[in-house]
């Protein structure tokens, strides 16, 4: 197993699960800003409280804010992504721990509402542009390579209410310059970007992990949202190619494997079909530069009329992204039969597959599902690819002694690492690896800081209470050996 020369090892994180700092410097409100924290079994995103009570999305996070939704912020309620773990004004410490790690690659997200408070303000708010540039500098000086997220789940709440959750193509144009003005600012900092994080999770929620929504004005908002987000990514794409050729401009797909549960025909096909939904309807689009084929059926079969014009269909063709990014944490599976063995948790239900284990979220650990979805997808869109998270959530301890012996993590970890590396010997174009919040930060599907996947610890529990002190994991000295052995060294 040989990962290539100068393969990016690093972490990922998300600006709204790090930086806390929610209204400083000018930064307006963002979606996630509302979210209070979930439990393990209602995931988070599709839930927010408004007046003390909880309410639900039609399926789709961040759908469905009614008016008054903005400023809704209880001040007896507790938000975790305020605070989150401080990185606003811890990122010099994270970044030298990082460093130390031997990262080449950091994927952090840019939080739309420090560029922009509002959304759509004539000029962008420098306080913002001024903090993402020292964290890129200080990411240079230990030579680490930002790969930077435009959207991660925190669209500006204002713009999210005004126009619905993107139901709107304002928003194609919002994006856009908002994207541009990061082009343009942060050329010769930054050199890899990615356009929506898990872009095709809108469709993923309509069905995936126990919920079963067969309202078609639901389907009607979700493809009409993405047709807006792929064009507004298109032209992202072809923005930065014109203002640096060099930049690398990605997707991003949530890359949950499907199986059939059985050899029925009926299964293999209801499967193929799942595919199509959730992974390549999204893919194609980015990768291809066109709808494929099997839209006309996704749409007929909910009564879907987009509104697409010649100029979005032009847009999209020129807009082709350059690399093929994706999460991957687990696989699920597939059935047209009724089943008795379900596995309930956070984002996984359904059936359980009998060969697999289980986090305690629900979560499968399937390290041969990653080496699958790798060999499909470079044969079906032959660009190079990243895993831009992977890890596993779990609770840790601090031990007698003092530290965090996570040999769970490593354990995980361990085993995605070489089903990459068989990838990579099989012919698979892979460039990069990030696991997912490298550092402990709070948990996007339930609002828990106790749901940890960092090397490093920080001391912050799931009330808020905490000096949110770092500390190392046995985790981090095993990933610093990883890295130093490009791999080798498991
Ligand atoms: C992905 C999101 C991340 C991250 C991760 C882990 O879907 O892109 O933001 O949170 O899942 O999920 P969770 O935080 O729910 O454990």
């Amino acid at each position: 197993m040989t990962f290539p020369k100068n393969f990016l090892w690093g972490g990922a994180t998300a600006a709204n699960q790090i930086e806390g700092a929610y209204d400083v410097d000018g930064k307006g409100l963002s979606v996630t800003d509302i979210t209070t924290a979930g439990s393990v079994k209602a995931p988070r995103m599709l839930t927010y409280k408004l007046n003390g009570e909880f309410r639900k999305t039609p399926g789709i996070p961040g759908a469905g804010l009614p008016e008054g939704a903005v400023g809704a912020i209880d001040p007896n309620e507790y938000y975790p992504n305020h605070v989150a773990i401080d990185f606003y004004h811890h990122y010099k410490e994270d970044i030298k721990l990082f460093a130390e790690m031997g990262f080449k690659l950091f994927r952090l997200s840019i939080a739309w509402t420090r560029i922009f408070p509002k959304g759509d303000e004539a000029e962008p708010n420098q306080a913002g542009l001024d903090f993402y540039r020292k964290v890129f500098e200080e990411c240079k000086k230990y030579g680490i390579e930002p790969l930077v997220t435009i959207s991660h789940y925190e669209d500006p709440l204002y713009l999210s209410e005004k126009y619905h959750d993107w139901n709107d193509r304002k928003m194609i144009e919002l994006y856009e310059k908002y994207a541009t003005v990061l082009f343009k600012e942060y050329q010769g900092l930054v050199k890899y970007w990615l356009t929506f994080n898990e872009i095709n999770s809108t469709l993923l929620m309509l069905n995936l992990f126990g919920n079963n929504v067969t309202d078609d004005a639901v389907y009607q908002h979700a493809y009409q949202k993405l047709h807006y987000q792929f064009v507004a990514s298109a032209r992202a794409v072809k923005a930065a190619h014109e203002i640096d050729p060099n930049y690398v401009v990605g997707n991003m797909i949530c890359g949950i494997v499907n199986y059939p549960l059985t050899p029925d025909p009926k299964d293999i096909l209801a499967n193929r079909h799942s595919w199509e939904q959730n992974l390549y309807y999204c893919g194609d689009v980015q990768c291809k530069g066109a709808y494929p084929s099997f839209a006309k059926r996704l749409w007929a079969e909910h009564n879907v009329k987009l509104d697409i014009t010649d100029q979005d269909l032009a847009d999209l063709a020129a807009g082709k992204v350059d690399l093929y990014t994706f999460s991957y944490y687990m696989s699920n599976v597939v059935t047209t039969h009724d089943v008795t063995d379900k596995v309930e948790g956070n984002f996984a239900a359904g059936a359980r597959n009998p060969y697999l284990n289980y986090s305690e979220w629900g979560w499968a650990t399937d390290p041969t599902g990653l080496q699958y979805y790798l060999e499909i997808m470079n044969d079906r869109y032959q660009l190079p690819m990243m895993v831009v998270e992977n890890g596993l959530g779990a609770v840790d301890k601090i031990a007698e002694d003092g530290k965090i012996h996570d040999d769970y993590r490593i354990d995980y970890l361990r085993q995605h690492i070489e089903a990459m590396g068989k990838a990579v010997d099989n012919g698979v174009d892979l460039i990069g690896y990030t696991t997912w919040g490298c550092i402990d930060l709070v948990s996007a599907g339930t609002g828990q800081m106790s749901k940890r996947y960092g090397f490093i610890y920080v001391d912050r529990d799931d009330e808020g209470n905490g000096s949110l002190k770092r500390m190392k994991k046995d985790s981090f000295d095993w990933y610093k050996q990883v890295i130093a052995s490009n791999g080798e060294n498991l």
